[in-house]
């Protein structure tokens, strides 16, 4: 199964040390493996065949998309070295995965690997690193560190891929034990002393990786460091096919799971409750967890726009404001609906949710200015300069992001830039009239309202993904009245 192959044809003192690390890396794994690609640390093919088709790493993506992944990224980069002209346009690409974390002693928080590794890797285990070097005739290599076997680690923790199954199940060219990442990466910068590191030093995400990286800078080394951030970024903007469907997928989960959620919830329940239900609602229907902490706020605790806290009770009258999306193989959805919990909005909730709903629709932000001064939240005698201060003042949140992989992705990439088809972006324009403010009627005082979807940029123009999820007064009051 080992794979002894060699990295650099071109140098070959360099691949003769390699191999010299190969074959120590060969030893390290004194046991043979008790398990084989049947059983890794992840679902496969062989152990999970209602996920995963032969030739797929993660549901729906496939061994020759993350090939070309990496290969993308290898070949921004040697574009971007090659206009700078450098005089060395030898360089080497680091990836690190997350590490695991505690909440105390030996309890483990749930782990999500790092987004970048698993965009590039496909691979789920934790203080693992992805390498990949361009050499001088242009061609690429990679290798991915991983812990290997520990059969002492492997009874409490599940088993773990080993280093000489790397290329067979990730398509990576060569698998090697963590352990070696400081010797490899030394070595590699004595025989290329003028390489530029491609690393993001200045968020690190492992420690393991990290101190070895810097250790290595400390001992007055020059080669320059750079962040490969942007283009990644760059290339996740845009959705793959697989992409758009997994996509399509988280986003359908948490409509479905919303509307469960919206018909189950009647007056005097508790925000927990309603938490409690959209998360079970979402994983009873695939998703492994909530993408983030939902937002569950009742009455005028809408106005709060990161309220979390979700553990007070919804009393008749009120409105509940849920910002809540799951994560399905990797890809998030981002949804808010704002409801009745008593089944039907008062005329003042319903006036400000149609400006809202109105302004969604029209998915330009500017416009929410307009469609307040309609409700009259703001005077008619502000001109349009001022009108989007005062829109400002009731809604000072953005009202869109990217989204993918990450509730808020890739956001190294500007919000100007124009449309194209692949991109998936939330709308998502709110309202938020704090009680004491005395500028505006006393009866809209206290009222907050938000209506988040996610949307695909195609050809034809935008696909709603969250469109499964009820957004209009009728339907909405429909299903808010269902549990009373
Ligand atoms: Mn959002």
């Amino acid at each position: 199964m080992f794979r002894n192959k060699s990295l650099f044809k071109c140098q070959v003192r360099f691949k003769d040390i390699l191999t010299c690390l190969c074959s120590n890396a060969a030893k390290v794994e004194q046991k043979p493996p008790t398990t084989s690609l049947n059983f890794i640390s992840q679902p496969t093919h062989f152990s999970h065949p209602n996920l995963l088709k032969s030739d797929e790493i993660t549901p729906l993506i496939r061994k020759n998309e993350f090939k070309d992944r990496r290969k993308n990224l290898m070949n921004k980069i040697a574009q971007f070295t090659s206009q700078q002209s450098r005089s060395s346009k030898e360089y080497v690409v680091i990836i690190p995965s997350a590490s695991k974390k505690y909440m105390s002693d030996k309890i483990p928080y749930f782990f999500r690997q790092n987004t970048e590794f698993l965009y590039l890797t496909g691979c789920q285990e934790p203080e693992s690193c992805l390498v990949m070097i361009c050499n001088e005739l242009e061609s690429y290599s990679s290798v991915l560190f991983i812990q290997g076997r520990d059969s002492h680690s492997e009874l409490w923790d599940g088993p773990r891929i080993c280093p000489s199954n790397v290329n067979d199940f990730f398509g990576i060219d060569q698998g090697l034990p963590m352990a070696e990442f400081e010797n490899y990466l030394q070595l590699y910068l004595k025989l290329k002393p003028r390489a530029s590191i491609w690393y993001d030093i200045l968020s690190p995400i492992q420690m393991n990786t990290h101190n070895v990286i810097h250790n290595i800078l400390k001992t007055g080394r020059n080669n320059m460091v750079e962040s490969p951030k942007i283009f990644i970024d760059q290339q996740r903007i845009i959705k793959s096919p697989a992409e758009i469907e997994l996509m399509r997928k988280t986003c359908q989960i948490a409509s479905e799971a919303i509307i469960k959620t919206i018909e189950t919830s009647r007056p005097g329940i508790s925000e927990h409750e309603i938490f409690a239900t959209v998360d079970y609602e979402c994983r009873m229907k695939g998703a492994e967890y909530l993408a983030y902490p939902p937002v569950v706020a009742g009455g005028k605790r809408a106005n709060i726009i990161h309220y979390i806290t979700n553990n007070q009770i919804v009393n008749d009258g009120e409105m509940v404001l849920m910002d809540a999306g799951c994560e399905y193989h990797g890809y998030s959805s981002d949804v808010t609906r704002t409801w009745p919990i008593g089944g039907k909005y008062s005329k003042q909730q319903r006036e400000l949710y149609e400006a809202v709903l109105k302004t969604q629709l029209d998915v330009i932000d500017l416009i929410l200015g307009k469609h307040l001064q309609e409700v009259g939240l703001i005077s008619k005698r502000i001109s349009n300069d001022g009108l989007l201060k005062a829109a400002y003042k009731f809604c000072p949140h953005h009202v869109s992001h990217y989204l993918g992989m990450d509730v808020h992705d890739t956001p190294s990439i500007t919000r100007n830039i124009p449309m194209r088809p692949g991109m998936v972006i939330t709308v998502e324009p709110g309202v938020y009239v704090r009680d004491n403010d005395e500028s505006v009627p006393k009866e809209y005082r206290g009222i907050g309202i938000r209506i988040e979807d996610d949307i695909l940029i195609t050809e034809n123009g935008p696909e709603i993904l969250t469109k499964h999820c009820p957004k209009d007064i009728e339907a909405i009051e429909k299903i808010a009245g269902k549990g009373l």
